[in-house]
């Protein structure tokens, strides 16, 4: 399948996507340990007032951004609720030891605020009323203004009522101000199954956003712009995902994805020298298969109107 998103996805930085985690740890003396975004390295015992082992000695890690978070102790005893580290991000017990070798104890829980993305995503359908856009992908990004490249979270795919979540991550703006992040969602007319894209090998989609400094949770719904030029791809690539789930229901063919060119305004002609409706898998440089589709202005947008065309060319 055609890549979709080639340059965008250069363009960005991987930013790492952890969740909140609850770890319990045995660490003998020198010993380290991970738990979500913290590192706890156990150093030496102290003897308390029962036993020989009551308090240990550890150091802290943050791992992103990366700090050195000190030194500190824990008596199992007389500090059974433990402490709180790094603006009580992370929460560090000691819950006691075991002999032989000797070994501490601990329940870390990374409490790093968390953050999902979810929502319903509309298409104008051919009957110009907002019906679910199915399959349609979604990337997530955090913004970053005027300091460098945004971040790119990751993505989630729409069901079959147009639904996605995407999350939790770590809702901290590491990079940027240390506060909650600033989402940007891209939605594609694309996926496995294939993609609707334009005259110049742009998938279709649109933007939204910038929520800035969101906090647990961004839920809304979301609606393809009310513009023919806009919401007729869309037509076209539910039409292309009809044609796939047919292939599968029917007979459990999985389709490999299809690459569909339309644009308003444009004729078939996207580069076979063919103008009308058809197509090909014999482009040298992208393997295929593909379809091409008029979108023509004086046929109200050509064959995005035409779902059985659009069938009739995938039947090949
Ligand atoms: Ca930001
Ligand atoms: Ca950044
Ligand atoms: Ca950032
Ligand atoms: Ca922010």
């Amino acid at each position: 399948m055609k890549q979709i998103l080639p340059g965008l996805l250069i363009l960005l930085i991987i930013a790492p996507v952890v969740c909140a985690e609850t770890c319990d740890i045995r660490l003998e003396i020198g010993e380290e340990e991970t738990c979500g975004n913290y590192k706890i390295r156990q150093d030496s015992f102290d003897a308390g007032d029962r036993t020989s082992l009551q308090i240990a000695h550890f150091r802290l890690w943050r791992l992103s951004p990366y700090a050195y978070l000190g030194s500190s102790s824990l008596d199992f005893l007389c500090e059974t609720g433990g402490k709180y580290y790094d603006d009580n991000k992370l929460h560090v017990v000691y819950t006691g030891h075991s002999h032989d070798p000797n070994r501490a104890k601990y329940t870390l829980e990374d409490l790093s605020p968390q953050l999902v993305v979810k929502g319903n995503l509309k298409y104008k359908d051919r009957n110009l009323n907002w019906a679910p856009a199915k399959w349609a992908t979604v990337y997530i990004l955090e913004q970053d203004p005027g300091i460098g490249d945004d971040d790119y979270m990751g993505s989630a795919l729409t069901d079959e009522t147009g639904y996605f979540e995407f999350g939790p991550v770590v809702n901290v703006d590491s990079d940027d101000d240390g506060g909650k992040i600033d989402i940007i969602i891209q939605f594609v007319a694309g996926s496995s199954v294939g993609c609707v894209i334009d005259a110049n090998d742009s998938v279709h989609g649109f933007w939204e956003g910038p929520y800035r400094d969101v906090s647990d949770e961004l839920y809304m719904s979301w609606f393809t712009p009310d513009n023919e030029t806009q919401y007729k791809a869309w037509w076209v690539y539910d039409t292309l995902c009809d044609g796939w789930g047919y292939l599968s229901d029917t007979v459990s063919y999985g389709m490999t994805g299809v690459t569909v060119y339309w644009q308003w305004g444009h004729d078939a002609d996207y580069g076979t020298g063919i103008d009308n409706t058809h197509w090909s898998n014999i482009l040298s440089q992208n393997p295929g298969p593909f379809i091409y589709l008029d979108g023509f202005t004086g046929r109200c947008g050509g064959s995005a109107n035409d779902p059985d065309t659009i069938i009739h060319e995938y039947g090949h």
